[in-house]
C-alpha cells in the first residue's frame, strides 16, 4: 500500500493528526499496536486548553466537547488546611479550560475517522519504521499472520513514550533529558458527583498531594500521591477515600461523596524531552517526544499543539510547496514543549512531598503558596500557563515586552 503520511499510533496525537490531514486532502493511514477497545479503555487526561478545543473543532469534532464539556473559570489550591480560588478567567483576560475526558476526545476522533472511511489498522504487531533517512520511507507490520508494507512520503511517530519510532532513531542523533519523580499518583474513577464542578482542586498537605477532578456531573476523577512502589491492591476504596479526605480542607472533605471505584491505577511521574523531534522524514509528536508529570494537565494539550504545528508543516509541503514548516517543526514545537515542561515541573515541585520536604521544605512550600494566592503577578503567571501559552510566542508577547 502507498500513502502520503503513515501515522504510527492511534492515541489523541495520531487520530487528531489524521483528521487534520484528511481535512486538507492529504492521504494518511494510522497503524496502531492495540485494539480500538483497548485504546478507549485507558483513563488519562481530563483538562483541555482552549487551543485544544479549537483544534478539535478544526478537525470537525468540536460539537460534543461544547455540549458535554464543563468550562472552568478558576482553579482551587488547598494548603495549610484552607482552600483558595485563583480567578484564571479574570487574570488571563477571559481564558478558560474545559473538563472533558481524553477517552471522549479519542472516541470523537475515532468516530469521525470511521465515518470518513479512513484507513486505520488496529492490533498491528511488530511495527517497524524504515528508510526515513531516504526519500522513500517504509513502514512494516504484521497482522493475521501476514507481513504488510506501507510506502509513504513521511512517517509521523505518534506512538507514545514506549513506542517504536523514537527507539528507531540512531543513538547519536538524539539527546534525551529526563527527570523521574520519587512517587506516583493513585487515580480513582467513580460514579459519584464531583466535589467541585467549577474548578480542579490541587491540594498540598503534609500527607502528600491530592487532586479532585471530574469527567461529568455524575463521574469524578480523584488522585492521591503515593509511594512509587505501592500496589493498587494495597489501596481499598475506603483507604483511598479516607486518605484523600485527610489531604483536603475540612469543608470539602465533609462534602465529598464517595462510592465504589470503577477504575483504579497507579501512574509514575516523569519529565522527559527528546531533541530534536525530526529525523529526516520521521517526525515525533506528543508523548513519543516528551512527557510531563500530570500536575499541570499539559500532556494531551502539548500533543495537540505538536499536531497543529506538524499538520501545518505537511499542508505547507503539499499545498504551498514550501519546506519551511517541515524545517521549523522541531524548533517551533520544542519551544512550547520546554515552557510546559518548566510549568509542570514547577507545579509538581510546589505541590508534592519529596523525601526531603518534611519540616523546612513543607514550610517553604506553604510560604510560596501563600505568596502565590496573595500576589496578582504570581497568580497571573500560574493562570496563563494553566490556560495554555500561545502557539506563537512572538505573537503572544507585547512588542515592548521587557522594555517596560
Ligand atoms: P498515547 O496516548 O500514549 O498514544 C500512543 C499510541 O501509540 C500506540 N503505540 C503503538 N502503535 C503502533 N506500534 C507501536 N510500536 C506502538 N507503541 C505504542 C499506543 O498503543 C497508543 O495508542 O500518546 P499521545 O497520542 O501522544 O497522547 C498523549 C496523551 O495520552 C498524554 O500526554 C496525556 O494523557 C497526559 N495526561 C494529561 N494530559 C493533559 O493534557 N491533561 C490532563 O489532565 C492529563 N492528565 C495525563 C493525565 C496522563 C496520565 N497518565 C496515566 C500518565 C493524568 C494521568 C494519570
Ligand atoms: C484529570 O482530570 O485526570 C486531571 C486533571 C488535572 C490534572 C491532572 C489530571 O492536573
Amino acid at each position: 500500500m502507498r500513502t502520503q503520511v503513515a501515522i504510527i499510533g492511534a492515541g489523541p496525537s495520531g487520530l487528531l493528526l489524521g483528521q487534520l490531514l484528511h481535512k486538507a486532502g492529504i492521504d494518511n493511514i494510522i497503524i496502531e499496536r492495540q485494539s480500538g477497545d483497548y485504546v478507549l479503555g485507558r483513563i488519562r487526561a481530563g483538562i483541555l486548553e482552549q487551543i485544544t478545543v479549537d483544534l478539535l473543532a478544526e478537525a470537525g469534532v468540536g460539537e460534543r466537547v461544547k455540549t458535554d464539556g464543563t468550562v472552568h473559570h478558576s482553579i482551587e489550591l488547598v494548603f495549610s488546611g484552607k482552600r483558595h480560588a485563583i480567578d484564571v478567567h479574570g487574570l488571563t483576560g477571559g481564558k478558560v479550560v474545559t473538563a472533558y475526558g481524553q477517552t471522549e476526545v479519542t472516541r470523537d476522533l475515532m468516530d469521525a475517522r470511521s465515518a470518513a472511511g479512513l484507513p486505520t489498522v488496529y492490533s498491528a504487531a511488530n511495527v517497524t519504521v524504515n528508510d526515513f533517512d531516504t526519500d522513500h520511507p517504509v513502514v512494516r507490520y504484521e497482522k493475521d499472520g501476514q507481513t504488510h508494507e506501507v510506502t509513504c512520503d513521511f512517517i509521523a511517530g505518534c506512538d507514545g513514550f514506549h513506542g517504536v519510532c523514537r527507539a528507531s532513531v540512531p543513538e547519536g542523533a538524539i539527546t534525551e533529558y529526563e527527570k523521574v519523580y520519587p512517587f506516583g499518583w493513585l487515580g480513582v474513577l467513580a460514579d459519584v458527583p464531583p466535589v467541585s464542578t467549577h474548578a480542579i482542586v490541587y491540594a498540598n498537605s503534609e500527607r502528600g498531594f491530592g487532586l479532585c477532578s471530574m469527567r461529568s456531573l455524575t463521574r469524578s476523577r480523584y488522585y492521591v500521591q503515593c509511594p512509587i512502589d505501592d500496589k493498587v491492591e494495597a489501596w481499598s476504596d475506603d483507604r483511598f477515600w479516607d486518605e484523600l479526605r485527610r489531604r483536603l480542607d475540612p469543608d470539602m472533605a465533609e462534602r465529598m461523596v464517595t462510592g465504589p471505584s470503577i477504575e483504579k491505577s497507579i501512574a509514575p511521574l516523569r519529565s522527559f524531552v527528546a531533541e530534536p523531534m525530526r529525523f529526516g522524514r520521521l517526525f515525533l509528536a506528543g508523548d513519543a517526544a516528551h512527557i510531563v508529570p500530570p500536575t499541570g494537565a499539559k500532556g494531551l494539550n502539548l500533543a495537540a499543539s505538536d499536531v497543529k504545528y506538524l499538520s501545518s508543516a505537511f499542508i505547507d509541503h503539499y499545498i504551498e510547496k514550501s519546506s519551511a514548516g517541515i524545517d521549523n517543526y522541531s524548533q517551533q514545537a520544542l519551544a512550547r514543549v520546554w515552557r510546559a515542561e518548566r510549568f509542570s515541573w514547577w507545579l509538581t515541585s510546589l505541590m508534592h512531598q519529596f523525601p526531603d520536604t518534611a519540616g523546612f521544605g513543607q514550610k517553604v512550600q506553604e510560604a510560596e503558596l501563600d505568596y502565590l494566592v496573595n500576589s496578582e503577578a504570581l497568580s497571573r503567571s500560574l493562570a496563563e500557563n494553566y490556560v495554555g501559552l500561545p502557539l506563537d510566542f512572538d505573537v503572544g508577547l507585547p512588542l515592548d515586552f521587557g522594555r517596560r
